[in-house]
């Protein structure tokens, strides 16, 4: 069927021309269907039987242009093949946190897909200051996983490449590129300064060749490390949760490239909760401690959880004897390059953590959870010091050796004056 836009009212029809999705409902008459697409990118609807909450799917449409902008950008519709194809690779390796695809139609561009009924928006779930207490538990192994199974370090070399060309998705790694890694330090046309922020705030970024040259080096890294399968985009809205399950979902700017983007995108964004969570929870009445705690401690076990979960697979991927790096003649060797393995992609955990948190600060598409702040000091105050962390990240990221050093100072920068 060639493309077109479905609506509300237009797509109980069309679903009822597709067999597999037809025998999910017993009466194609009495679909309710409402459009929920909170994102930046797509159109999400919900649909449901009337009467039978639980036949319900959602059906996700990539139309030719950016949904927060409109036609004026326009944007490949291909994003859909890669999501339909990523959510495919990570369901294979981690099925309980990636939602399971019904079907999917490359010409419409659309996937339907399993509703997650009892599960929210995470960046919601944090504004709100709800805990999730296995959020941690999931996020760990889903990283270590879909990064681990998608390397060199288990396909196969020509697997890989192959792998590496069938997932190019050179458009939306454009977007990151630009809005992530170069608009927000050149002062670049996309960029949405906010009101508040100091003029010396945005130079620290513009005019300041250490932080330039560390920018850079992780675009080319970016760029040109393709070392796993990425989600690519893994912020907290990426990721719908109860207490009890987490699913990742929306990996339309997923590419190979390197792991430290996926683990530090996530963790930005919880240190980003953390700075928005010093005046949302006050402003709740209660006191900010222990939620902001919790935050601060959940960065630090996903990272923990995520090593652990990475090197077991990867321990028991070469078991047999046969490593990476070649026959181990002295009994230390794969060891060592194992240590030296993960310092590397914490270091770039840190760097990427760094760029999406300044991006998010002066560039297009801001975080809910700080830009939504109504007190406009609380909100500066946050912003100045989301850069102030960032710049710490970014420079320091190869002699930060630990997780727990890195949440001690998000800590104590997060607790700086506004004037310095
Ligand atoms: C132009 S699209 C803006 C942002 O939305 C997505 O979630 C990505 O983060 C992208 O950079
Ligand atoms: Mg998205």
């Amino acid at each position: 069927m060639p493309f077109r836009a479905l609506t509300a009212a237009t797509l109980p029809a069309y679903l009822a021309t597709l067999p597999p999705i037809r025998e999910r409902f017993t009466d194609l008459e009495a679909l309710d269907v409402v459009e929920v697409g909170d994102g930046n990118v797509n159109f999400v609807f919900l649909v449901t039987q009337r009467g039978a909450p639980e036949r319900t799917v959602c059906v996700k449409q990539a139309v030719p242009y950016l949904r927060c902008v409109g036609e004026s950008w326009p944007l490949t519709r291909h994003r859909m093949d890669v999501e339909v194809r990523a959510l495919h690779e990570f369901g294979a390796v981690c099925p309980q946190h990636v939602p399971a695809v019904y079907f999917a139609d490359s010409e419409m561009s659309l996937v339907v897909m399993q509703r997650l009924c009892s599960h929210r928006i995470l960046r919601l779930g944090l504004i709100d200051g709800l805990v999730y207490p296995r959020m941690a538990d999931h996020l760990s192994p889903y990283l270590a996983r879909t990064l681990f199974f998608t390397s060199d370090l288990y396909l196969a070399p020509d697997v890989k490449k192959a792998a590496v060309a069938a997932a190019s998705n050179p458009e939306l790694c454009k977007i990151t590129e630009d809005l992530v890694f170069t608009h927000p330090y050149d002062d670049g046309p996309s960029n949405a300064y906010p009101p508040g922020l100091p003029r010396r705030a945005i130079d620290r970024l513009q005019r300041h060749p250490p932080l330039r040259a560390a920018v850079g080096e992780m675009k080319y890294a970016f760029m040109t490390a393709a070392e796993a399968r990425l989600h690519g985009d893994l912020h907290t809205g990426s990721v719908m949760a109860n207490a009890e399950e987490t699913f990742v979902i929306d990996p339309e700017f997923s590419f190979y490239g390197p792991m430290g983007f996926d683990v530090g995108a996530f963790i930005a964004n919880l240190f980003l909760a953390y700075l928005a969570q010093e005046h949302r929870q006050r402003e709740a009445g209660r006191d900010p401690a222990p939620y902001r705690e919790w935050l601060l401690e959940s960065a630090a076990q996903i990272w923990e959880g995520f090593e652990r979960e990475f090197l077991a697979l990867w321990r028991e991927h070469e078991a047999d004897g046969a490593s990476f790096i070649g026959r181990d003649l002295d009994g230390a060797s794969a060891e060592a390059f194992r240590a030296a393995f993960m310092r590397h992609v914490f270091a770039d955990t840190l760097g990427f953590a760094a760029c999406k948190m300044m991006r998010r600060i002066v560039g297009l598409a801001k975080v809910a959870d700080i830009a939504g702040i109504t007190d406009a000091a609380a909100r500066t105050l946050a912003e100045v010091r989301a850069l102030r962390i960032a710049e710490h990240l970014i420079l320091d990221r190869r002699a930060l050796g630990s997780i727990r050093a890195v949440v001690d100072a998000v800590a104590r920068l997060g607790a700086t004056p506004l004037e310095e």
